[in-house]
């Protein structure tokens, strides 16, 4: 009877008379297997992919029309893959190649919008996770943008700044003929972060001859938002709170481990902090530095400054700070209320996150992307862990990097109480749909089902109405 409702709804929505005549049911495990045939050694989108339907499967069969628009193998295709070489010269003279990508997801909704990452362990199989969660993710924001990733395996740890702008210049050689500031705008992301965005930009202006929105993140003398810099981190703090707030909590006096110390790390910590919490501790990929006193402003200005200008290590904070450093070890075996992983993918084992359970955490909510392993969020949502999907709480980030096109076709730059406001609404408003679509029986919320559902039915219904194109 549903699936007839569905064929019945495909078609009135559609006008296209009998073309579907099938009845189509979702199955998860023959959809998930055609998946994976389809994409052959691709691990993190395989995960992605799973958790996502898994989370959003009973939706589907009480909602056939998607299943009957055959939306899940189109959410699933990526509109568009480009790969490409990039070559340069390092400061030795010898000739460099890297491999280059751009993932153009889905523009269903919006112009293709997502980051782009440069790190060694770049490739395809990562950036389709990647790209495959944003689409999610900015249609959750409210803002219309379709979903992207893009990057490279170029790794910019030791490089000069020479180097890292050539390297740039050669990158946009390429990638200028994909983007545009209605076509597809870029941003930074692990190891693009203001910098480059500048080399970025300078070349693709240099290339095209225009001075547009193409890519967000920029410094604010050249177009960019106040507030960008932040707002992951900050938005993220937002997020927490509303997930606190709801049961009568706040973060104030609340113990903290947050890992990464870069971008999303750093402004995840401010704001902690500045809303009263402890911060016990940060890290990057050699290990993590723990302060039983907390990390105050001061501490924390100094690991801005060692990471964003003198491009150090984090051990370098125990030579200045007491602290324990703890070589090649993740953040997750200290004892704390909350967690805010903010460094990169599948961070969080199950192993991790039976430590944060034995510890007693409250809370885990992703800075980074897929921070967790489908085992992990299972171990944690199982041990009635308020836990929270990177989709939904650090979708602050590309939110203002809306705000920030925004900006740029009327040619305004805002005040940062203005982006403030916004940035606040809009984390609210994400809060207020994983509640929506996300509530269980129980009463308590399944933050990944509300999150991938809300998300999930706007591009949908956007695909449906577009067409078979
Ligand atoms: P940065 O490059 O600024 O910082 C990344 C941090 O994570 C560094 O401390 C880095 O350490 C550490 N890290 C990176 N890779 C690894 C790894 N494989 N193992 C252990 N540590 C690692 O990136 P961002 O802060 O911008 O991004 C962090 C995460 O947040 C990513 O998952 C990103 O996709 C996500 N995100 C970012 C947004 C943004 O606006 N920037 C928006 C939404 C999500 P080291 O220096 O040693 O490499
Ligand atoms: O601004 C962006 O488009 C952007 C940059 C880096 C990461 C992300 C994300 O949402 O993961 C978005």
């Amino acid at each position: 009877f549903q699936a007839e409702d569905g064929i019945r709804d495909a078609q009135e929505s559609r006008g296209l008379g009998d073309v579907y005549k099938r009845q189509s049911m979702f199955n998860l495990n023959n959809f998930l297997n055609k998946i994976k045939d389809k994409n052959p050694n691709e691990p993190e989108f395989l995960q992605a992919v799973t958790e996502f339907f898994s989370s959003i499967e009973s939706f589907l069969l009480e909602n056939p029309k998607y299943t009957t628009n055959k939306i899940p193998e189109i959410i699933t295709e990526p509109e568009r893959v480009i790969s490409f070489r990039v070559t340069w010269i390092d400061d030795k003279g010898e000739i460099q190649v890297n491999k280059g990508y751009r993932v153009q997801f889905n523009s269903a909704i919006g112009p293709y919008k997502g980051g782009l990452r440069f790190h060694p362990t770049v490739n395809l199989s990562i950036l389709k996770f990647l790209g495959f969660e944003q689409i999610f993710k900015n249609s959750l924001t409210g803002i219309p943008m379709g979903g992207a990733k893009g990057g490279s395996d170029f790794d910019p740890h030791g490089k000069s700044d020479a180097e890292v702008m050539r390297f740039c210049q050669s990158f946009m050689n390429e990638l200028y003929r994909h983007i545009g500031e209605d076509t597809d705008i870029p941003a930074g992301d692990i190891g693009v972060g203001t910098r480059e965005i500048g080399f970025l930009f300078g070349q693709y202006k240099k290339i095209t001859n225009k001075f547009t929105g193409v890519l967000t993140g920029k410094g604010f003398n050249w177009g960019g938002s106040l507030l960008r810099p932040e707002a992951t981190g900050y938005g993220l703090v937002y997020f927490v709170e509303e997930m606190l707030n709801r049961i009568n909590d706040t973060i104030s006096n609340k113990t903290v481990l947050i890992s990464g110390s870069g971008n999303v790390a750093q402004y995840a910590a401010e704001k902690a902090i500045n809303l009263g919490a402890k911060v016990l501790t940060m890290s990057d990929s050699s290990g993590t530095i723990y302060d039983k006193d907390g990390i105050n402003l001061e501490k924390l200005e100094f690991i801005k400054e060692l990471k964003n200008i003198k491009r150090g290590r984090i051990v370098e904070y125990t030579s200045k700070f007491k602290g324990e450093y703890l070589e090649n070890q993740k953040p997750w075996n200290i004892k704390a209320d909350i967690a805010l992983p903010c460094a990169t993918q599948n961070e969080i084992t199950e192993n991790d996150a039976q430590d944060l359970v034995k510890n007693d955490i409250k809370l885990v909510a992703e800075g980074s992307n897929m921070s967790c392993t489908i085992e992990a969020i299972k171990y944690l949502q199982k041990s009635n862990v308020l836990y929270s999907p990177g989709k939904a709480s650090n979708a602050g980030g590309v939110a203002v990097s809306g705000l920030e096109m925004s900006q740029n076709s009327i040619r305004t730059q805002w005040s940062r109480e203005e982006v403030d406001t916004k940035l606040k609404e809009i984390m609210k408003n994400i809060h207020n749909k994983c509640i929506e679509y996300g509530k269980e029986s129980t009463g308590q919320i399944d933050y990944v089902k509300g999150a991938n559902i809300a998300g999930f039915i706007k591009v949908a219904d956007a695909i449906i109405d577009l067409g078979i194109v």
